[in-house]
């Protein structure tokens, strides 16, 4: 895609954008704008929705109905623009922290009810904007401001935490496998449902620098040396455990199972794609039993 092709969807006014060099967010960025681009939706019928955060200022660079809301909100504010006005198609931008701690209720509600948005997650395994502090997804025994002796809490794994909600498509990859996250992303769009890009970006900065992994080009190495499908992870586990029946295993049961015999692997790729009727047409058909009865009534 040329470099115009890219400008058209975004706010130039906007630029210089405010992350930091070797920041993750611009590919992610970069990835949504291609995804757009490809399945030629309408500018005027996408509102991109964001809270608060490094990564939730992606919203405007945007040259969309976009909407920078409150920290841990934007599903709240993407459930309201998506009801009222079911012709659009809605994203959200978010972070770990803003989608995982402060907005994990409307992450998992969103999730549950099978709500028509498409929710892109940076996680940078950290709060950014606020200094480095530890957030639902950083790994045990990580470094951050927060966590200067290593993290004890085990962290979410949002991916699983949507497929156990409810969601009907989540994808999971990194910012070095660019060209499977504007596919993912493109499905995520049309998929008529909750869905998620769970993205895993690297942040130089913080969580980079704390945990000693070195610059950005390492990080993103580290990303292309450790990120391993979930079907190569199956075939692998086949191999360690013969006598073991991963065939029986549902997804999410897979993806617990990796991160115990697979520790240093990110386990990426589509992990859910089906299809289940939402709340956005449920609530159509009561809107229209309401007004039937309204009309009834009336005459
Ligand atoms: C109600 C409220 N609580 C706390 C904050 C402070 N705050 C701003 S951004 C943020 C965390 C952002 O982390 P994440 O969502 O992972 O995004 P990143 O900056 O890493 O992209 C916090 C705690 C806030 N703005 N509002």
């Amino acid at each position: 895609m040329s470099v115009e092709k890219y400008l058209k969807h975004m706010r130039i006014d906007r630029l210089p954008h405010v992350w930091c060099p070797g920041c993750g967010n611009g590919t992610i960025l970069k990835a949504t704008v291609g995804a757009i681009d490809e399945l030629e939706l309408d500018p005027s019928k996408i509102a991109v929705v964001s809270g608060i955060g490094c990564s939730s200022r992606a919203t405007g660079y945007l040259n969309y109905n976009t909407m920078h809301t409150l920290h841990g909100r934007a599903i709240a504010f993407a459930t309201g623009i998506k009801l009222s006005r079911p012709d659009m198609t809605v994203i959200v931008m978010t972070g770990d922290g803003d989608a995982g701690a402060i907005g994990g209720n409307h992450f998992i509600h969103a999730a549950r009810r099978n709500m028509d948005i498409s929710v892109i997650c940076f996680n940078n395994n950290i709060y950014g904007m606020t200094g480095g502090q530890y957030s639902p997804t950083t790994p045990e025994h990580s470094y951050a401001t927060t966590s200067p002796y290593g993290n004890i809490e085990e962290p979410f794994d949002l991916s699983r935490l949507a497929i156990t909600s409810g969601a009907t498509y989540v994808a999971r990859t990194t910012t070095y496998h660019f060209v499977a996250l504007q596919n993912y992303i493109k499905k995520a769009i049309t998929n008529k449902g909750f869905s998620l890009v769970e993205t895993i970006t690297q942040c130089p900065t913080y969580y980079g620098r704390y945990n000693k992994i070195g610059t950005a080009p390492e990080m993103i190495n580290y990303f292309k040396d450790n990120g391993m499908t979930l079907a190569k992870a199956l075939s692998t586990m086949k191999e360690m455990d013969p006598d073991v029946n991963y065939d029986g295993f549902n997804v999410n049961a897979l993806l617990e199972k990796a991160v115990e015999k697979l520790p240093e692997k990110l386990i990426i790729g589509e992990f859910v794609n089906k299809s289940k009727r939402g709340y956005v047409e449920k609530y159509e058909e009561i809107l229209d039993k309401a007004k039937e009865k309204l009309a009834s009534s009336k005459a």
